[in-house]
């Protein structure tokens, strides 16, 4: 059974709704930050970045949430949270996955921080751009890559959930709103934030 080293009110929760919503078993090991858990030993030894979530498989440990979703999703074909090996659209399901760390979560800092920076240099451009490009995205729906869920939507509708809903550091659009409603109505994403309250 696959553990998630896991901590309230952290990034954490993208790793308890994926987990959720492959309707696998999986074991949760608490790993408070408030504590300072994530800097002990035996956790570094999974995450030497001492940050959660972190998942150990087995022989295999990984951490960044974003990897996580990657690796489960592929680890339980039958979940259908990626599109198969050799679809087309995996493409853009890779794209997507990679957009929510590597574009929105800068993003979402710097319009938070009000920091200024080269968009040329910055690897997320203009941080306006990056919520820009994913307005257009969502404005069909009902999920990023269109009739499919997948943990690409995990990675962007929580990364969305956190900045434009719960702390409104990013200003929301009619777009958003429609996508983090229906992120937040699956069963899944309700039972991972009954999990996240404790
Ligand atoms: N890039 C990481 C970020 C993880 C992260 O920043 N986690 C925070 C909680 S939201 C953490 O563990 N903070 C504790 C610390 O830095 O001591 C990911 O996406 O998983």
């Amino acid at each position: 059974m696959m553990q998630l080293y896991w901590s309230p009110r952290s990034r954490s929760f993208t790793a308890l709704w994926l987990m959720e919503e492959t309707g696998k078993p999986y074991e949760r090991v608490l790993t408070d930050i408030s504590t300072g858990a994530q800097k002990k030993a035996e956790y570094l030894a999974i995450n030497p970045m001492g940050k959660v979530p972190a998942l150990r498989d087995g022989e295999a440990t990984l951490a960044e949430a974003a990897a996580i979703c990657a690796y489960v999703a592929e680890r339980y074909p039958d979940a259908k949270l990626a599109p198969p090996l050799g679809d087309p659209s995996r493409a853009k399901y890779l794209y997507w996955l990679f957009f929510a760390p590597g574009c929105v979560e800068p993003a979402m800092v710097q319009i938070a921080t009000k920091i200024e920076m080269n968009p040329v240099a910055a690897g997320w451009g203009e941080a306006q751009r990056v919520f820009d490009v994913l307005d257009v995205a969502l404005a069909k729906g009902p999920w990023i890559l269109g009739e499919n869920f997948s943990a690409a939507d995990i990675a962007i509708g929580s990364a969305l959930n956190f900045c434009v809903r719960l702390f409104k550091m990013v200003p929301s659009r009619p777009s958003f709103e429609a996508y983090i409603d229906r992120c937040t109505a699956r069963p899944a994403f309700e039972r991972a934030q009954k999990i996240a309250a404790g």
